[in-house]
């Protein structure tokens, strides 16, 4: 079955930017495995993912991460990406690696302790301002392990101090993109665990601070979706970090441990208007490749997203509607596993080469000479960041 063409006229606007973390070595606590290739340089992990971009035209963006991905000048560094092709996107900031952060950052009970933090988020804004990167992503490992080891009352009311700080900050074009995380590396609470938490503060910040949603951050058998509509309805789902998990935050490939649930998300998101690039929704990846290729695995990853987006963009509304309103429960849901059960892999295929891009990425990447050139011409890869 063709796709229609409406379809692919929206699958042409998808974009999704690649974190640079992906690209180097990862690992557990238990072993990080060096793989060949890897990037020693953020110019080195830019170049890499300008190859997932120029063989799916999926991922015209890089995020970067600070301080993991520093340079002396971020405009060269601009510059360089947009020669490959790709521009540097989201600044993911970092105030869990720090010997001072131990008892939390921007929540700390020490104002110094704060401060360092909302200092270390204005040195991002000037990333930002250098790069022209639209949003600043703020994840804090901020928690407790025990009950009673901290006022989490209190802790609130400084981190929407702190919040506050960093907001009034930001330029015009710029936002503050909040993530939250219910467990890890705190255990017993985390000071941003929900996406009410993470709503709540960006509510009472402003427009210009919205909700970080990564995939991998919820407990089992959480309803992903109904939050992604209830954040789209309230107009306050800044982006996406996607990823997939079987057990804790994972960081698999998105869609690789549930496609189901890919495909339901990206329906909500469709429903909500997400996919307008109006709507500024920013999808993300945050993942690592621990044991697989990583070029091939973001590639395989944006493949996924588009796999899924194209399906859930089949789902017959109109079906649906009628038979959600006449209350027909199962033609309502089979509407919906119609459209998932639809392979589209072929028709991609047959309208990337339309567009002059690979029928097949992953072979069209394995053909290209690439890995066996960056395997001889880097040595000494670097670690993506955790324990470095
Ligand atoms: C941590 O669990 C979060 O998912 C972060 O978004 C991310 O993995 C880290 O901050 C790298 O930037
Ligand atoms: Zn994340
Ligand atoms: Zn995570």
């Amino acid at each position: 079955m063709p796709i229609p063409t409406d379809v692919l006229t929206q699958l042409e606007h998808q974009s999704i930017e690649l974190p640079s973390w992906a690209f180097g070595n990862s690992g557990t606590r238990f072993k990080v495995f060096a793989t060949p290739g890897t990037p020693r340089t953020i110019e080195e992990k830019i170049a890499d993912a300008a190859q997932v971009n120029a063989l799916t035209g999926l991922a015209p963006a890089v995020a970067l991460h600070i301080p993991w991905d520093k340079v002396g000048d971020y405009t060269v560094l601009a510059d360089y990406a947009g020669e490959l092709g790709v521009k540097l996107g989201t600044v993911n900031s970092n105030t869990f690696q720090d010997d001072d952060y131990k008892f939390g950052s921007l929540t700390h009970s020490d104002p110094a302790i704060r401060s360092k933090a909302i200092d270390h988020m204005y040195e991002c804004l000037e990333v930002m301002d250098a790069t022209g990167s639209r949003d600043l992503k703020i994840w804090l490992a901020d928690g407790t392990n025990y009950p009673g080891q901290g006022d989490i009352r209190a802790r609130q009311d400084w981190l929407a101090d702190s919040l506050s700080k960093v907001y009034d900050r930001l330029g015009d074009e710029q936002r503050l993109v909040l993530e939250y995380k219910f467990f890890e590396p705190a255990f017993y609470h985390t000071d941003v665990p929900d996406w009410g938490t993470s709503y709540v503060h960006c509510a009472a910040l402003g427009e210009k601070a919205l909700v970080c949603l990564d995939t991998g951050h919820h407990a089992p058998g959480t309803n992903i979706e109904f939050i992604v509509a209830q954040l789209l309805r309230l107009g306050k789902l800044g982006s996406f970090d996607f990823n997939s998990r079987f057990y804790a935050d994972d960081d698999l490939i998105v869609g690789a441990a549930d496609p189901f649930q890919l495909f339901r998300i990206m329906h909500e998101v469709i429903r909500g208007g997400g996919l307008d690039p109006a709507n500024n929704v920013a999808f993300m990846l945050d993942q690592c490749h621990n044991v697989e290729g990583k070029i091939p695995g973001q590639i395989r990853s944006v493949l996924n997203v588009q796999e899924m987006t194209a399906r859930a963009l089949l789902v017959d509304t109109t079906a649906l509607n009628a038979a959600q309103n006449s209350g027909d429960v199962l033609a309502a849901n089979a509407v919906l596993m119609d459209a998932f059960y639809t392979d589209v892999r072929a028709n991609l295929a047959e309208w990337r080469e339309s567009r002059g891009l690979p029928a097949d990425p992953t072979a069209a990447f394995a053909a290209s000479g690439y890995q066996e050139k960056i395997n001889v011409d880097r040595q000494g890869g670097q670690q993506a960041g955790w324990g470095a």
